[in-house]
């Protein structure tokens, strides 16, 4: 299968060395937006309102992976994200897009149609022609852990240790994904917080997530209004963005660079001061200088 034009992704970067990426689900049954953007007009707005709160990626998806989702057509997920991405596009935004599918021929029409960056929660696994396509657009991808499928991943998880389990399946869908061609630094990674684990695995992976940056790939993570936040505050899904505040912060702190959110604004801030104090000169200064 051929994809898109080689493409080089837009930077976008901010000083804080963090990205934000932007969601905008093109579905009826997301687990938090869905139906609120299935008009391609109405996700056309909310990716450029995200990109002017702070995302330097929209990532589209037509298709849920909530838990319990049932799959969708290639034709019904094109019919959705594409117009939108067309949209996006000629409307002249800055942002990179990104793609959220696992299924090659929904990734070869939206990098045809501009996006450059493949965000595939099966990591290659889900479409054989995925990674040919992926390496031949020069695009980049996410590659995330998920363990079973959406529609019964959540049913008893179990890991001998969930970290290293997790560590080294995306160490192998790294050297997979490297062996079809696709460039080492155009691959991140994401353990895939809520899919396929339990509350106190998604927190185990956050507390020790430093394990999974050094495999030596940015880490991205998408703890974005996701159940077990709720779980612990007694929130509702609309009314989680402290609780992924935290999670996004602590995840910065322990090296993650890319955060997946729907409420991007808030998010971006907490990053920005976070990342200043990190990253300022007495956060690296040693002991002996910092007590004259
Ligand atoms: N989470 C969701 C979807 N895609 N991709 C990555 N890389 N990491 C994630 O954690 C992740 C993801 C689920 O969130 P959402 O898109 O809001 O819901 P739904 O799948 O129901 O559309």
């Amino acid at each position: 299968m051929t994809g898109g034009a080689h493409v080089a992704p837009r930077e976008g970067r901010t000083t804080g060395g963090f990205r934000i990426m932007g969601v905008v689900n093109v579905t009826p049954d997301s687990f938090s937006d869905g139906g609120r953007y299935s008009e391609p007009e109405a996700a056309i707005a909310h990716g450029l309102e995200l990109v002017a709160q702070g995302a330097s990626i929209l990532d589209i998806g037509g298709e849920s992976t909530r838990p319990g989702a049932e799959p969708v057509s290639a034709a019904q997920e094109l019919r959705r994200i594409l117009p939108v991405i067309e949209g996006l596009v000629s409307a002249g935004t800055l942002a990179q897009i990104s793609i959220d599918t696992s299924k090659a021929a929904v990734a070869a029409a939206a990098l045809a149609a501009g996006a450059t960056f493949v965000n595939d929660v099966t990591a290659l696994r889900g479409d054989p022609e995925m990674a040919g396509l992926v390496a031949g657009s020069g695009a980049d991808c996410c590659l995330m852990h998920m363990r079973g499928e959406p529609r019964t991943m959540q049913l008893d998880p179990r890991y001998a240790d969930v970290v290293d389990d997790v560590k080294a399946f995306l160490a192998e869908r790294l050297a997979f994904a490297i062996d079809g061609g696709v460039a080492r630094e155009r691959i991140m990674l994401d353990p895939g917080i809520g899919f396929g684990k339990t509350g106190e695995h998604n927190l185990e992976l956050l507390a020790r997530l430093d394990e999974l940056v050094a495999i030596g790939r940015p880490v991205v993570i998408g703890s974005s209004r996701k159940g077990f936040l709720g779980a612990i505050t007694g929130r509702a899904v609309d009314d989680r963005v402290a609780g992924t505040i935290a999670t996004n912060v602590l995840a910065y702190e322990r090296g993650a660079r890319v955060f997946r959110v729907h409420d991007v604004a808030p998010v971006h801030d907490a990053l920005a001061v976070t990342a200043a104090t990190v990253t300022a000169p007495w956060a690296t200064r040693t002991p002996t200088s910092s007590t004259r």
